[in-house]
């Protein structure tokens, strides 16, 4: 068995599969701290989690003009600056069970949580690049960055995946090649040693496991890349698809969801204050400016409160223009209506080029269930 060494997980992680392992924890532990404890973080593994020895672990850049550079995990460590970024992970599948009930898709059925706020250090891969021979005439031809992960399928081939070279060589990228995440070590399930960290973009591009990285003038051939990970018509059906129509997802729409309280919940009347947690993001380093919580179906709305880190005192100081890579956690404490039996709870995101979420999930539809990000609703009882 293939998968008989991968790690141990939390209980309270709720699996999709496992084998390969996938599984969210509970929505409203993501509510619970700004930063997401590695333990609870959702885990999409496509393959068996390999096991790599940090000693012998080498790192391969090719395709750059002064041939393949070899790094060990000592030399990313000490050869290039240590930088620190918080961000926020979202796979393409996210939410996709909503995405499932207008219209059975194809994929895991995702909840809410197959997201989560990391701190992950390590080089910048534009430092990396620069040293391996990235310079003005690579400029000329390149055109994306391909990345190799050390999992393999039976047939030897291993997870790939790639970015614009733009992303990957920006100042304000902020790519990392990371080792650590929440400041300890990359766990085994999110990519020890290294692991490729592309603030804003899907989830499927932060490659675990990184065992090679390649300059090109093409995307990666790697299936996840050409034949996954694409957004298409509602209209587009599995005898229709084209998977060479459509590009790559990159970055994420605009997206959020409620965490707390759960759909089904009975609310005792006598507490009088209901509190609606959850949580805001937008790809692209594309700031959250506002959520919009409705407690009667989207017929009347309420700002919510927005906040990037678990202090008292927010705002912090605001991220960059173009450089918003974490979510925040929004809530909001509202009197229960007098007369109401149920309510029917939403929330919907802005970000600040102002895109908005689509209030249903039918005109956004599509056959692999990705890009699920119509508004979330919550029906919740009162009791008497
Ligand atoms: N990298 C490798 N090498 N193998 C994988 O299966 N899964 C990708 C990405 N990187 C994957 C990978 C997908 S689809 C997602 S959503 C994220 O890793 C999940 O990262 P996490 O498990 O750390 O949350
Ligand atoms: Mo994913």
């Amino acid at each position: 068995d293939p998968y008989s060494s991968d790690p141990e997980r939390h209980p309270v992680l709720r699996p999709n599969s496992l084998k390969p392992f996938t599984a969210e924890p509970p929505p409203e532990i993501l509510s619970d701290s700004y930063i997401t404890p590695s333990v609870f973080f959702f885990k999409r593994n496509h393959l068996p989690v390999p096991q790599v020895d940090p000693a012998s672990y080498r790192l391969h850049v090719e395709g750059l003009p002064g041939g393949v550079l070899t790094l060990s995990l000592e030399d990313l460590k000490t050869r290039f600056p240590k930088h620190t970024v918080t961000a926020t992970l979202q796979c393409a599948g996210n939410r996709r069970s909503e995405m499932n009930k207008v219209r059975q898709v194809k994929g895991l059925n995702w909840g809410i949580a197959a997201i989560g706020n990391a701190t992950w250090s390590g080089a910048k891969l534009r430092d990396v690049l620069l040293a391996a021979g990235y310079g003005p005439d690579v400029t000329q031809w390149a055109r994306h960055v391909q990345f190799e992960g050390l999992d393999k399928d039976i047939t030897g081939t291993a997870y790939g995946a790639s970015i614009p070279i733009g992303k990957a060589v920006s100042e304000d990228g902020d790519v990392l090649l990371a080792y650590e995440m929440n400041g300890e070590d990359l766990p085994a399930d999110h990519g020890f040693p290294v692991r490729v960290v592309v603030p804003g973009i899907v989830g499927a591009r932060n490659v675990k496991w990184l065992g090679k990285i390649t300059v090109s003038t093409e995307e990666s051939s790697s299936h996840w890349q050409q034949n996954d990970y694409k957004g298409f018509s509602p209209g587009t059906d599995w005898d229709t698809v084209d998977y060479k129509s459509a590009p790559a997802i990159q970055e994420l729409p605009v997206q959020s969801a409620i965490t707390t309280p759960a759909e089904g919940t009975v609310i005792d009347r006598s507490a009088e204050m209901l509190t609606v947690k959850g949580y805001a993001w937008s790809g692209g380093g594309r700031e959250v400016i506002r959520v919009d919580v409705s407690l009667d179906g989207g017929k009347t709305w309420q700002v919510a409160q927005l906040k990037s880190s678990d202090k008292e005192e927010d705002p912090q100081t605001p991220p960059p223009l173009g450089r918003a890579w974490a979510w925040k956690l929004w809530e909001i404490t509202v009197p229960l209506p007098p007369e109401a039996q149920e309510l029917e709870i939403i929330c919907k995101a802005v970000d600040n080029s102002y895109n908005m979420q689509p209030d249903t999930f039918a005109p956004i539809w599509n056959l692999r269930g990705v890009l699920s990000n119509a508004w979330h609703r919550v029906k919740v009882k009162i009791s008497e």
